[in-house]
């Protein structure tokens, strides 16, 4: 069993990472500074023997670098970073502290220690609002935010500096993750968990445009195996590959879903389409099943049972 260090670890996927991780037998570090992270999410890994909790700022010169030394993990799982797009356009310094900053920190801690593996916390945001459809790897990558920006030359920064010292790199090229722990307290916050909790609490949701955008939503449990899986399956090489299902649902597709588990809820109402909002997003998953054998299992109807059945847990105060 291995010992893996995950930043980030009391934020939504970087909680089910290391629930994921525990539950298989790894010893994990889990490193957060609480901007957004909760430690509420962190609530049964506590109770483990084999984790352990540092409250600590990736972006500060020597913190992380510090801990690595002491622990000497096997790989670090990077997924600490500021999480918000609108955000990383409000406050571009703080995105280029968070995502970009700290990846350096993340890859030099990994130099100077000789950690084997990184982990990284990318996203189809790199690809832009008019990928081809399924977005490849090897597509073309036109981010439209300083936050799409930043993770693009995080992976250049962490494959370089791998290629260069000798550890892999394996970027995670996150689609539309949903599930428990999602905050869903920003009016950008993921639209699952925005649905979930106008539902739950016997609300009607707001439909932008007419509904018939896609996403490829994909569980947060299927991310957190990708993670365990790239950060501890054996003979990996340093790549990027979209963590994605494959599949696309409507926004249509959502409501009428949620409507089923909900009948008494009322109907979706539509509001203007935000601007800048892209019509079809959909991964190609065939590189994440390729090079690591990874592929997604949960179908979003289930996904979406799962997350009302569990609503005690997406409540957030
Ligand atoms: C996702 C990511 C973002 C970035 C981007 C790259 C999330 C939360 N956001 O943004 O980080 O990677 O992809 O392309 O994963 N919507 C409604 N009603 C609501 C809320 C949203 O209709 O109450 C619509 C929204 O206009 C959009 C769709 O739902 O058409 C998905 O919105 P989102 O904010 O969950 O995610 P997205 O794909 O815009």
């Amino acid at each position: 069993m291995g010992k893996i260090l995950v930043t980030g670890a009391a934020g939504f996927i970087g909680s089910h990472t290391v629930d994921f991780l525990l539950a298989e037998g790894h010893k994990v570090i889990g490193v957060d500074n609480f901007r957004t992270g909760r430690k509420g999410n962190l609530s049964r890994a506590v109770d483990s023997r084999d984790f352990s909790l540092h409250e600590l700022d990736v972006s500060a010169p020597g913190a992380l670098g510090g801990l690595v030394g002491v622990e000497r993990p096997d790989a670090i799982i990077h997924l600490a970073a500021l999480v918000s797009v609108q955000e990383s356009m409000t406050n571009p310094a703080l995105n280029f502290s968070l995502n970009v900053q700290a990846t350096h920190l993340v890859a030099e801690a990994a130099r100077t220690h000789g950690v084997g593996r990184v982990v990284f916390a990318s996203s189809a945001a790199i690809y832009g609002d008019a990928p081809e459809q399924p977005a490849r790897e090897a597509g073309e990558k036109s981010p439209v935010s300083p936050y799409g920006a930043a993770k693009l030359a995080s992976e250049a920064l962490l494959l370089g500096h791998g290629a260069t010292f000798g550890f892999t790199v394996r970027c995670q090229r996150y689609f539309n993750v949903y599930g428990p722990r999602q905050d869903p307290s920003s009016p950008y916050s993921g639209v699952i968990s925005i649905f979930a909790k106008r539902y739950r609490e016997g609300r009607g949701v707001t439909i932008y445009g007419d509904g018939r955008q896609t996403r490829d939503f994909i569980a947060v449990g299927d991310v957190a195996r990708a993670n365990a899986i790239a950060a501890t399956r054996a003979n990996l090489f340093s790549g990027a590959a979209n963590i994605c299902t494959g599949r696309e649902t409507s926004l249509l597709d959502l409501a009428e879903i949620f409507g089923r588990y909900l009948p008494a809820s009322p109907l979706p109402e539509h509001a203007p389409a935000r601007s800048g909002d892209i019509l079809r997003s959909l991964g190609d998953p065939g590189k994440a099943a390729a090079e690591m054998g990874f592929t997604a299992n949960v179908r979003v109807a289930d996904g979406l049972a799962a997350l009302i059945a569990e609503s005690a847990e997406v409540v957030v105060t």
